[in-house]
């Protein structure tokens, strides 16, 4: 994998790496250990408890018991100033709209906490292209030439491969597909290992997913979904934000929380006039 730092993260070598490269990167230096300490504390004091939240790809944890030993937490906005420095990165922002259109949203932003003896994930590809074990769900000739989806995995806890570190298969991202059990990913997978602080950032339509933490310790990370403007989010940010925070939102955050593109609209109540095109 391809690693960068704050310094010498090229949007345009980047970008390079991410659709025709092997899918994704690592960036270091974005982020001190400060704030990496209290986002991870603020990750760790929502997750104490086992109560359960909604999880993907998960399905063989359920069925072995072992689903309390990962826990989400959702609506992160709303639980640390933290996250939307995250979220809105000045670097991450200039890569992200540069792959994904100027007015490019945040579909998701979540933390995934896998504790010690705690599952991975079944091989997959992210939102909007989760389901695509449905294809025929999808329009006909859809492929991934084009992206509609960013990752970004803020590493709180040290990845390697006995902690989980995220896998993926190099290269996979060309061709849009579900992976099945002949695609062999165990086999050919790499790892986005990282200490806290560092990035990965990936192309969701790149095979992936969370691996067994056989660590003695956590194995966190805030997983930041990015989507072009016109892709339905995953969460519904605004509705889950208390109006305090949407009235104090950053451009940047207005624009990552959907604000700024109005659809849909009830277009028979909208203001008169002419609202599109060049003139
Ligand atoms: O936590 C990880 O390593 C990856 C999680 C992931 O890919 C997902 O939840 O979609
Ligand atoms: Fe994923």
């Amino acid at each position: 994998m391809k690693r960068f730092t704050a310094e010498n993260a090229d949007p345009g070598i980047i970008i390079e790496e991410l659709l025709y490269g092997g899918g994704a990167v690592t960036i270091s230096g974005l982020f001190s250990p400060e704030d990496i300490a209290e986002a991870r504390a603020i990750v760790m004091a929502h997750s104490e408890n086992e109560s359960e939240k909604v999880t993907h790809f998960q399905g063989a944890a359920a069925e072995e018991g072992k689903i309390n030993l990962q826990r989400r937490v959702w609506n992160l906005l709303a639980k640390g100033e933290v996250f939307s420095r995250m979220a809105a990165h000045p670097v991450l922002m200039d890569i992200l709209r540069k792959f994904l259109g100027s007015e490019f949203i945040m579909g998701s932003i979540a933390a995934n906490r896998i504790l010690p003896g705690g599952p991975g994930q079944e091989p997959h590809v992210d939102y909007p292209y989760w389901d695509f074990h449905k294809p025929e769900t999808h329009p006909v000739g859809f492929n991934g030439s084009f992206p509609m989806n960013a990752q970004v995995s803020v590493i709180l806890d040290s990845f390697t491969a006995e902690s989980g570190a995220t896998a993926y298969a190099p290269g996979s991202q060309k061709q849009l597909r579900y992976p099945t059990a002949d695609d062999r990913f165990y086999d050919r997978c790499e790892r986005m290992t990282g200490e806290p602080g560092d990035v990965a950032l990936f192309y969701g339509v790149t095979w992936h997913c969370a691996m067994p933490n056989n660590s003695d310790h956590d194995r966190s990370a805030i997983l930041i979904q990015y989507l072009p403007k016109w892709v339905k989010p995953m969460e519904d940010m605004p509705a889950a934000l208390p109006q305090s925070f949407i009235d104090a939102a950053s451009p940047d955050m207005r624009q990552l929380l959907g604000l700024n593109y109005p659809y849909p609209e009830v277009l028979d109540a909208a203001r008169a006039g002419n609202t599109e095109g060049r003139t």
